[in-house]
């Protein structure tokens, strides 16, 4: 089974953005230039064939920008997560009435289960679940009872060094998984055809699966290689700004599949 997506959701980002959260010392954002690439980033969506609804800026949450964190969509419900993180808490405020739009069926992750969604890698109908520092055991396992519910199913997966679990892997549907560092030979993964990305391009291994399209980050030239001749069309981004704070292609968006 092949998902596909039809809509995405963004946020603006807030020129408190600068203030977000990081560990990657890679220096402070540029607001207007990280207002200038999430523009780019929107006409990539729009370029593989999504309606992109753009939510206003959220200035309370410097992170809020990075909403794929905050709910986690399938073609069932959408799922209103709740971030480990406590400065990122509030930015699930408001996302009921934003995804009522496009959902009947809207869940809860609750305390004190925390989960956040880029933790979350979807594989059809199976959910891997990254156990990190912002996402705990209790948060995967509301979110499996939640999946079988709907006829899904999830499984939790471990992890140490990245922030989410889609920092350092992404699906590429086809069966093939974009792999980097502590995933390269997790026991799980193995089933996959995997596309291994190199250390020295890590930041790459979260790249965007969408609708046969991949969109990959500027600037790693090995990966996009690699993902060229697995055949696959490639779309470059440049997210400088938000690497900065340790976000990436996913992290930007909510995708709905169908
Ligand atoms: C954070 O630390 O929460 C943000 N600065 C970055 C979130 C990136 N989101 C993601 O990987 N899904």
């Amino acid at each position: 089974m092949i998902n596909s997506f039809t809509t995405a959701i963004v946020r603006l980002p807030s020129p408190e953005m600068v203030n977000g959260l990081t560990s990657a010392n890679l220096g402070r954002p540029d607001y207007t230039l990280a207002l200038i690439q999430h523009q780019r980033y929107i006409s990539a969506l729009e370029t593989c064939g999504l309606t992109v609804k753009v939510l206003e800026a959220n200035n309370r949450y410097p992170d809020s920008v990075f909403i794929e964190d905050v709910a986690l969509c399938t073609p069932a419900c959408a799922v209103i997560t709740n971030p480990g993180a406590a400065s990122r808490k509030g930015e699930t405020e408001g996302m009921k009435v934003v995804l009522s739009a496009y959902y009947q069926n809207i869940e809860h992750i609750q305390n004190p289960g925390t989960l956040e969604a880029g933790d979350v890698m979807m594989v059809g109908s199976h959910y891997y679940i990254g156990l990190s520092d912002r996402t705990n055991r209790q948060g995967a396992d509301q979110l499996i009872q939640i999946l079988r519910r709907y006829g899904m199913s999830g499984s939790a997966v471990p992890l140490k060094d990245v922030l989410h679990l889609k920092t350092g892997v992404s699906y590429l549907e086809n069966n093939s998984l974009l792999v980097s560092g502590e995933f390269i030979d997790l026991p799980e993964f193995k089933k996959f055809k995997r596309i291994v990305v190199p250390a020295n391009e890590a930041y790459a291994a979260n790249s965007l699966w969408i609708n046969g399209t991949v969109l990959v980050p500027e600037g790693f030239p090995e990966t996009r290689a690699n993902i060229e001749t697995a055949g696959y069309t490639v779309l470059e981004v440049d997210l400088s700004e938000f690497r900065k704070l340790d976000g990436g292609l996913s992290c930007l968006s909510l995708r709905l599949p169908v």
